[in-house]
């Protein structure tokens, strides 16, 4: 059974990006954001600078240093880990892939209020084997919209593959300019949109007076490594380590 219109797979293919409207109902996305506002209120344990599991971000003006991921979420929150395994999401990931998605990792970005947006990026990094058919799935909670500090991204840059050095680093793209305008992600709750590991993409400061909270599951082809959400946290911690002097590298955990 298709899920997804031959419009949406070719949009897909030609754009780097699609949205879906709704694919959560509103009942749906309320428990999502209670259970994962619960995590941040009962597992301030967690929030600590050398735990692998959490990132920080600026505010943009006081530039005050707040708690903004958590990667992963799914083992502390039972209602996030029924999302990233969601029938409808793998249904519609199998009309673009033309076969299963694997989960690869996801993590919640809260965007607090006042936090700096993320720099022009492309997801995939140039990892042993890191998955071509990469591709993430954002599943708005609150709503993306410009004063919110919504995703943006490129369109049909994705065709060009990676832009950065193939040296096993992440890479910024704020050097580049493309022939193309940005598209701002307005989502509302409860709609997903999904973007290649290719497309490029970045976020302003969330400008408004609550979260943007995002839940950004990123899936690859089974054909392309098959099951490596483990391997992939492995690496993950490994690379992590390896950006800080051995000191504060022994300093460093996963809970
Ligand atoms: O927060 C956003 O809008 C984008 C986040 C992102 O690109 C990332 O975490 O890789």
């Amino acid at each position: 059974m298709a899920w997804l219109t031959d419009e949406e797979i070719a949009f897909y293919r030609t754009e780097g990006y699609l949205v879906l409207r709704a694919l959560f109902s509103s009942a749906e996305v309320s428990a999502l954001a209670d259970d994962v506002d619960r995590v941040g209120r009962e597992r301030r344990d967690l929030i600590d600078a050398n735990n692998m599991r959490v990132r920080f971000q600026t505010h943009a003006q006081t530039g005050e240093v707040m708690m903004e991921v958590f990667d992963p979420i799914a083992d502390l929150s039972p209602v996030a880990s029924a999302v990233a395994n969601d029938r409808r999401i793998f249904d519609r990931l199998h009309d673009l892939y033309g076969e299963p998605a694997c989960l690869f990792k996801e993590k919640l970005i809260y965007k607090p209020p006042g936090a700096i947006g993320a720099m022009l990026h492309q997801d995939w990094i140039s990892w042993p084997n890191f998955p071509k058919s990469f591709l993430t799935v954002l599943l708005a909670i609150d709503p993306f919209d410009d004063a919110s500090g919504a995703t943006k991204v490129y369109p049909r840059i994705h065709a060009q593959g990676y832009l950065s050095s193939q040296d096993g680093q992440h890479h910024t793209l704020e050097d580049r300019t493309f022939p193309v305008e940005p598209v701002l992600l307005n989502l509302a709750p409860g709609d997903i949109a999904i973007f290649s590991c290719f497309t490029p993409h970045s976020s302003n400061p969330n400008l408004s007076a609550h979260s943007r909270r995002g839940y950004f599951l990123s899936y690859n082809a089974q054909s392309d490594g098959g099951e490596q959400h483990a391997k992939h946290y492995a690496e993950f911690h490994d690379w992590l380590r390896s950006k800080y002097p051995p000191e504060n590298a022994r300093a460093l955990y996963f809970r």
